[in-house]
């Protein structure tokens, strides 16, 4: 396999101006007729050969300016097609192939879902489609004449605008779609196929009226109401927000149930997984609603930051993603809760960015190379942090002229990253030194910062000292520039007025526009730096990164004494779950030491304490109790121990979460019984976060296995009216082995069997589960008849759930790595992608203990040493194995 760098990248030598594309659809074979007008790239033309990629494709004919290119004009091998010596100057080429979209199990190019076609070309798929320069650098204006049996395929979808339709010969019809804008190869998209929509409308900010459409099977076409809602309400926040508005008259949304990601943000035709759009209280969950809100508000935001301003190449990747994930975020804390939805976003960062970063996939959010593009997608959410840091730095205001300035300079436009960071600057007429390291180097940096206050001169120092870790390729590191969002607290809980502060050798006063400051950024850039705040009456209690100012690891001397104060003062909302959550760690960390050395387990009480204040609060939001209550995962443990000890995470979490019931069963029981509601379901706010302490305070209850809170549990189960309530009392029942969890689960399973997205969360809450010899079950729920291995939400419920169970995966005796290692070779010779997905899972090996690693590497060996393995899965195994 080639690896691409990006050192290497050169512009195209020629350009596409227009593509007209033909489908002839067909149950057996389709074909597909490309007309290109080209043109020489560069001012002095070009006699350079012509390369076009190509994959699992047919070649039928070539034609340049209407002849018939001959054999020996053109070469075709596995991945291209060239053309030997085209035409100096303008010249039109036509290319005829045929493709096999029903054999297509990659979910990539053009292929069948449940009958229907529909296409999926980010990052490299359009090569499956046709012969092209399949680079988004090459932007052209598209037209799509799409034909085919009109009963089968009754609906005929693509980019842009329908100038005509019409009936033909042999039962069959076409469709012809025009898209004004010039876009990339990976924006293309066609859906074809037997589906209905909801219909309904936008009137824009300039007073045009576009139709929106959401095109499903007819049967699910209830479920598309909230879908539409977040649709409507995502084109009014962009316009509101960032002054952009939408751009043609017609915005469609197909919905397919085999979908390698989440969604697709083709121009004008956004393709969603059915997970991402349909819902109803009965059958989804309010995370179910929270993610169709943030991610279709994400793929109607890149109309602006990702199709009509794009990427020159795929190293730019977090050019689009980063601020559209930025976005997204943004979006949905407007529409709920800000404190909330930042822990959220920051609790993923931890989970999947932070060992990703320390493991042998680290790459920067700009990478250096790559084998295969689709293994670059998963690192997204430490470029929208990288994003939240200019916002963080030049205000609101300043991030939206930025953005202003970065439309205006590259609307139609294939750009980099350099030119985001150009735009932003300029129009706060700033530099940020050392703040493009965060493009070009791995690892999550980490901050120590040490404390000093002195009485006399009413000083208080902050020293900050940053490291970046080593990761594969960068030994070494650069400092970067970290945005320190500071607040000193009083004793009484207050925070402090911020009048001067000392770094650099200078005094820089503090003050908004006369009124007192109370949080200030500090622009942190050295390998050491000093703050020092003056007139400070007393020794503060530093409220330090506020907001999660940074994606950093924080590593401050706060003593236990201090994050108490901090967990029930802050006016930081998110530092108050901060202080909770460093506690957490710290109680887990040595409890885990304790059980190593076989002591007893006993829990501090003043941990309790905390807890329990917060959870009786009343002036809190529920949600945020929610979470402020919930302890670190185990997966983040493991990831900040030396050698990751699956065993004695678990024991440990499960013996302070069952401890915490015990001793705050009462309190428990009354949030569960104060916060049921015999309203219908809503999906705002305060039912959320009602809804939400109710669950967490369950979950506690159950895993005391006691008949009284088991009583409970059932009746909540059998009560519920809504799925959030009912799959929470399911899963708090599913924690403990016995028949109470099997009659639960068969009868959920018996309720829901025909609802496929409800049963993919039946996989995964069994896939997930802790309970003692879970190989085995998920091994029986392979064969399952509702299990299907070539689709993705299922394989991304059961086999990916799995992966995330220290418990199972990491068994001892190596059940789970076998399971997995097999599974990975089966499912590669289906789909590529979703394999690789999978196969990442064994790629941080060398955290855990000698058995572990030995059991784990033979895995790794035996896929790698598989025949025919896809470039996908080899690209991960090898760099697991470096
Ligand atoms: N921009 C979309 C990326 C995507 C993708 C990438 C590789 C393989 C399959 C894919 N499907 C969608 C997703 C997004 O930004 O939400
Ligand atoms: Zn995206």
């Amino acid at each position: 396999p080639k690896e691409i760098f990006l050192k290497d990248y050169k512009k195209p030598d020629y350009l596409f101006d227009t593509v007209d594309l033909e489908f002839q659809l067909g149950d057996e074979k389709t074909m597909v007729t490309s007309k290109i007008a080209v043109s020489p790239g560069n001012e002095a033309g070009t006699s350079s050969p012509l390369a076009l990629h190509g994959c699992d494709l047919k070649l039928l004919s070539i034609k340049i300016n209407g002849t018939e290119l001959k054999s020996d004009k053109y070469t075709v091998d596995p991945r291209h097609l060239t053309i030997l010596t085209p035409p100096a100057g303008v010249f039109n080429m036509e290319i005829v192939t045929e493709i096999y979209p029903q054999l297509n199990t990659s979910l990539e190019g053009l292929y069948r879902s449940t009958g229907n076609f529909c296409t999926q070309c980010e990052a490299e798929g359009f090569r499956k489609i046709t012969y092209f320069q399949d680079r988004p650098d090459v932007m052209a204006k598209y037209t799509c004449r799409i034909e085919g049996d009109k009963t089968l395929y009754p609906v005929l979808l693509s980019n842009g605008n329908l100038i005509e339709q019409g009936d033909l010969e042999g039962g069959k019809h076409y469709a012809l779609w025009e898209d004004p804008f010039k876009k990339p190869c990976y924006l293309f998209a066609l859906v074809a196929g037997q589906l209905e929509c909801r219909e309904d409308s936008f009137v824009t900010c300039s007073g045009r009226k576009v139709t929106l459409r959401i095109w499903t099977p007819a049967q699910d076409l209830p479920k598309t109401s909230h879908a539409m809602y977040s649709l409507k309400e995502a084109m009014k926040w962009d316009e509101e927000v960032f002054g952009l508005e939408y751009d043609l008259d017609l915005f469609n949304i197909v919905v397919v149930p085999d979908f390698n990601m989440g969604a697709m943000e083709n121009k004008s035709l956004n393709v969603f997984q059915s997970r991402l759009v349909l819902a109803s209280p009965e059958a989804a969950t309010d995370g179910d609603y929270a993610a169709i809100l943030g991610v279709i508000g994400h793929e109607y935001f890149h109309n602006w930051t990702g199709n009509r301003v794009t990427c020159r190449d795929w190293f730019q990747l977090t050019l689009k993603e980063g601020l559209t994930v930025f976005r997204d975020q943004e979006f949905s804390s407007d529409l709920g809760c800000r404190t909330v939805k930042r822990i959220a976003d920051v609790s993923k960062l931890r989970s999947y960015q932070f060992p990703q970063d320390a493991g042998p996939m680290a790459h920067p959010i700009r990478p250096l190379s790559y084998i295969k593009m689709d293994n670059f997608y998963t690192g997204l959410r430490k470029g929208a942090e990288v994003v939240r840091m200019y916002k963080t730095m030049f205000g609101a205001s300043g991030f939206r002229k930025g953005m202003d300035l970065y439309f205006q300079r590259h609307d139609g436009q294939a750009v980099t990253c350099e030119d985001f960071y150009a735009a932003m600057c300029d129009a706060n007429n700033a530099h940020l030194p050392n703040f493009l390291q965060w493009y070009s180097q791995a690892g999550t940096p980490t901050v120590k910062v040490t404390s000093s206050y002195d009485e006399g001169s009413q000083a208080f120092s902050l020293k900050l000292s940053q490291e970046v870790p080593p990761t594969p390729g960068q030994p070494m590191k650069e400092p970067m520039f970290i945005p320190v969002a500071v607040g000193l607290v009083d004793s009484t809980g207050k925070d402090m007025p911020l009048t001067s502060i000392y770094s650099d050798g200078r005094v820089q006063t503090l003050s908004n526009d006369g009124h007192p400051i109370f949080t200030t950024v500090l622009q942190f850039k050295k390998k050491e730096e000093e703050f020092i705040f003056n007139n400070v009456p007393e020794r503060p209690v530093p409220s330090l990164l506020r907001g999660y100012s940074a994606p950093i690891r924080l590593d401050s001397d706060l003593t236990e004494s201090d994050l108490y104060f901090l967990l029930a003062n802050d006016s930081d909302e998110f530092n108050r779950w901060e202080a909770g959550q460093i506690l957490a760690r710290k109680l887990m960390f040595s409890l885990v030491a304790d059980f190593q050395q076989q002591k007893t387990l006993a829990l501090n009480t003043k941990f309790v304490d905390g807890l329990r204040a917060i959870l009786r609060s009343t002036s809190l939001d529920k949600e945020f109790i929610a979470k402020a209550i919930t302890l670190p995962g185990q997966g983040e443990i493991m990831d900040m121990m030396s050698i990751a000890d699956p065993d004695a995470v678990h024991a440990v979490r499960t013996f302070i979460k069952k401890e915490l019931a015990f001793q705050l069963k009462d309190d428990l029981l009354a949030a569960v019984t104060s916060n049921r509601s015999s309203e219908a379901y809503a999906f705002n706010h305060d039912s959320v976060a009602r809804r939400a302490l109710k669950n967490t305070c369950l979950a506690y209850l159950a895993s005391l296995n006691e008949p009284d809170v088991t009583e409970l549990a059932l009746n909540e189960y059998k009560s519920a009216t809504n799925m959030t309530e009912q799959f929470a009392a399911l899963a708090a029942l599913s924690q403990n082995p016995g028949q109470v969890r099997e009659d639960a689960l068969l009868d959920f399973y018996n309720k829901w069997q025909q609802d496929y997205l409800v049963v993919s969360k039946w996989f995964a809450l069994q896939a997930t589960s802790d309970i003692p010899g879970n190989v085995a079950n998920v091994q029986k729920l392979l064969a399952h008849p509702a299990f299907d291995m070539r689709n993705p939400n299922k394989v991304y419920s059961l086999i990916g759930g799995f992966c995330g169970s220290p418990v199972s995966f990491h068994a001892k005796d190596g059940s789970g790595y076998k399971f997995l290692g097999e599974v990975v070779l089966q499912l590669d010779k289906i789909n590529p992608q979703v394999a690789s997905r999978m196969v990442s899972a064994f790629s941080r090996w060398r955290r855990y203990d000698e058995t572990r690693q030995a059991l784990a590497k033979a895995q790794l060996e035996m896929i790698i040493s598989a025949n025919g393995l896809s470039e996908n899965v080899y690209e991960i195994a090898l760099k697991s194995l470096a």
